[in-house]
């Protein structure tokens, strides 16, 4: 059997670009998914996902640099749309300290954005209701990145640049080594090095590898509102994406996207969910879902008042949450040649750009282009190499 350069176990988006950034590099890749393609049981599905370089962590508004360059090469390979520039406006009181740090990340990297009163958010978006103390901040680089066009685009990349995309087929034992073996429900394949972006199943391929991260798996309620008035919050509007910072209403983030999933409904979602086993994502709602059902109700009801008041639809989407929501890139502490990337903590897509380049690097034991500090998992108490 031939010898791949390269196995990328889970064909969500990080996997993909992976994958990508592999095959790109003339590297004989393997992209084993689990479930048939395209799927909608991970984090990666659907067609619409938030692009922006607002960010308090210096480190991911650099990232952001090379993401957009690389988007942009892929729409330009892909001879299809993947971006659509509108604008992403934050929302919060200006005595917020992310708030703040969010503006003093932009001004640092010269990132283009615009400090607006409530005075002017009302002006600019009059269907944009602000509480008492809140602030807009624009940052124009902000829009909306067609997720399942991406996926596709990069999957057709990685099959036109010689990869081997094999969807149907779950991963039963990793066999560390040199090469290392991937045994699947249909075969069994060698490689020099594995690369795992298996989302909300990581730790299930890493417990026979003798490590688990703490990862927190949630199940998130994806709502979709329906315009009062047809069009109001719509893609021809002009209208921005939204990201809502720990309002009064609610500890996590609110965000919001003039997506074009379904005709006369804006998504507006609730940055966090309830723990749940990816297997069991699609349960009747249990009493925390419904909570924050009610904390979105609120938000809607005091900012988005041409929308009506209760969702129209409710999908499901994984978020797999580190504690500190940093990612996971990095080797696993006693296999040199398996590659984690994982714990995107519902903030990751925008971002696979570049971590599918860091996780090629990786799996190449070529110098990474980033610092990887803040994500290596020696940051978490006793998972450092010395414990294992
Ligand atoms: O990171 O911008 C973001 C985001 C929006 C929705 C989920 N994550």
């Amino acid at each position: 059997k031939d010898l791949c350069d390269a196995i990328v176990i889970g064909a969500g988006i990080q996997g993909c670009f992976t994958a990508y950034h592999l095959a790109k590099h003339e590297k004989r890749v393997l992209l084993l998914e689990q479930f048939l393609l395209p799927h909608s049981r991970g984090s990666s599905h659907g067609q619409s996902r938030i692009i922006r370089r607002a960010y308090p962590e210096e480190f991911y508004t650099q990232m952001m640099d090379e993401c957009y360059r690389i988007w942009a090469r892929l729409e330009h390979e892909a001879g299809t749309q993947l971006h659509r520039q509108t604008g992403l406006l934050l929302l919060g009181r200006k005595e917020d300290p992310e708030f703040q740090t969010i503006q003093t990340t932009l001004s640092r990297q010269a990132v283009e954005h615009q400090r607006l009163p409530s005075e002017e958010v009302k002006q600019r978006f009059p269907n944009i209701r602000l509480t008492r103390g809140e602030e807009g901040l624009l940052d124009k680089s902000g829009g909306v990145l067609y997720a399942d066009k991406a996926l596709k685009a990069l999957q057709d990349a990685v099959r036109q640049l010689g990869g081997i995309v094999r969807d149907g087929e779950k991963v039963t034992e990793i066999i560390p080594g040199l090469p290392v073996t991937v045994k699947t429900t249909s075969g069994s394949y060698q490689a020099s090095s594995v690369v795992i972006t298996a989302g909300p199943w990581t730790n299930r391929l890493l417990g026979p590898l003798g490590i688990q991260l703490p990862l927190q798996t949630l199940r998130i309620n994806v709502c979709y509102w329906r315009e009062k008035v047809p069009g109001s919050y719509g893609v021809s509007q002009a209208f921005p994406c939204l990201l809502a910072l720990g309002l009064d209403l609610a500890p996590h983030h609110i965000y919001g996207l003039p997506a074009g999933e379904y005709p006369g409904l804006m998504k507006v979602c609730y940055h966090h969910g309830n723990e749940a086993d990816p297997e069991e994502r699609d349960c009747p709602p249990r009493f925390s879902d419904i909570q924050d059902v009610q904390i979105l109700c609120r938000f809607v009801r005091d900012h988005l008042p041409d929308l009506e008041p209760t969702p129209a639809i409710t999908e499901r989407c994984m978020y797999t949450n580190t504690p500190d929501e940093n990612f996971i890139l990095d080797h696993h502490p006693k296999y040199d040649n398996i590659v984690i990337g994982a714990g995107f903590s519902g903030h990751g897509f925008k971002l696979s750009p570049v971590v599918g380049k860091i996780l090629y690097e990786l799996s190449m034991k070529l110098t990474p282009s980033y610092d990887l500090t803040p994500f290596r998992i020696s940051r978490f108490p006793g998972l450092g190499k010395a414990h294992l």
